[in-house]
């Protein structure tokens, strides 16, 4: 019984973590028109943040490798972007940013994040 309750906070724990605490990997910086790869696999986007410039066009091409209907999509919430990202087939998403800020993008549901930093 106690093991079970254990059991039950390490899995609560695990998932605040995934949801709130979880800030994956590495960055990359995006010269002007530069074409930025992302991979879609294993929960993460890589690279999960890059840098832009203000006023720069830069593309993010996003390339899924993760076949589960989580990683059917990439969003812009801020920008109203949103894409359909068929398995394997390279989708091209062209950006002017215009505003400084940090903007997410992420799947449907959240579990993918990553982030648009502009400088
Ligand atoms: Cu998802």
């Amino acid at each position: 019984m106690i093991l079970v309750n254990i059991a039950g906070l390490l899995l609560i724990g695990l998932i605040i973590w995934w949801f709130w605490l979880y800030r994956p990997g590495t960055g990359v910086s995006a010269a002007p028109g530069q074409i930025i790869e992302i991979r879609v696999s294993n929960g993460v986007y890589e690279p999960s943040l890059i840098t832009v410039t203000t006023g720069k066009a830069v593309s993010l091409r996003f390339i899924r490798e993760d076949e589960t209907a989580c990683a059917a999509q990439v969003i812009f919430p801020d920008m109203g972007i949103q894409k359909e990202l068929p398995l394997g087939k390279p989708v091209l998403i062209r950006l002017l940013p215009e505003q400084v800020g940090d903007f997410t993008f992420q799947c449907q549901m959240g579990m993918y994040r990553g982030m648009l930093r502009v400088r």
